[in-house]
């Protein structure tokens, strides 16, 4: 009967230490500050030949999905370009760096929706974007070359 009481009172502990660090969690958000994120501009790539997929008819327009027709040994493509990642969550208040980086692709020119806030990306460079995330909410971060695959989301949480 005391062993069982006292895995019992051990299990209680252990559940009010959880629950004790979630409500700690929620409670104190983190006071804003300064994030720097990394992204690249890619183009994940695959292929395969006629005789074991067949050529797909179409992918959808905007110039993001790129579809390469069978070649003479009857090998085609399909990629996508992205931005990746393609979620950026931050807090209201955060001072945010956005560094990103150009793969794939000549160049990118992005625009974070909602805050105005355009940039270019072109191979090889690495393009800094900084803004303070002050209203809360989702905003698309778009590619004009490359829709709709190249479409990201900025999640600014309410403080
Ligand atoms: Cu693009």
């Amino acid at each position: 009967m005391f062993r069982k009481t006292m895995i019992f009172g051990a299990s209680l502990v252990v559940a009010a230490a959880g629950w004790m660090a979630t409500e700690s969690a929620l409670a104190n958000s983190p006071a804003p500050g300064k994030r720097h994120i990394t992204i690249a501009a890619v183009e994940p790539k695959g292929g395969v030949t006629v005789d074991q997929e067949l050529f797909p008819a179409t992918v959808p327009a905007g110039g993001g999905y790129v579809l390469k027709k069978p070649d003479a040994s009857g090998r085609w493509e399909v990629s996508a370009y992205r931005w990746d990642p393609n979620q950026i969550i931050v807090n209201e208040g955060d001072d945010v760096t956005l560094e990103i980086v150009g793969i794939n692709g000549a160049m990118h020119p992005g625009m974070i929706e909602g805050y105005n806030v355009a940039f270019e990306v072109k191979r090889g460079h690495v393009t800094m974007v900084n803004f303070k995330a002050d209203k809360p909410g989702v905003f698309r971060i778009t590619c004009h070359s490359h829709g709709p695959s190249m479409m990201g989301e900025l999640i600014v949480m309410k403080r």
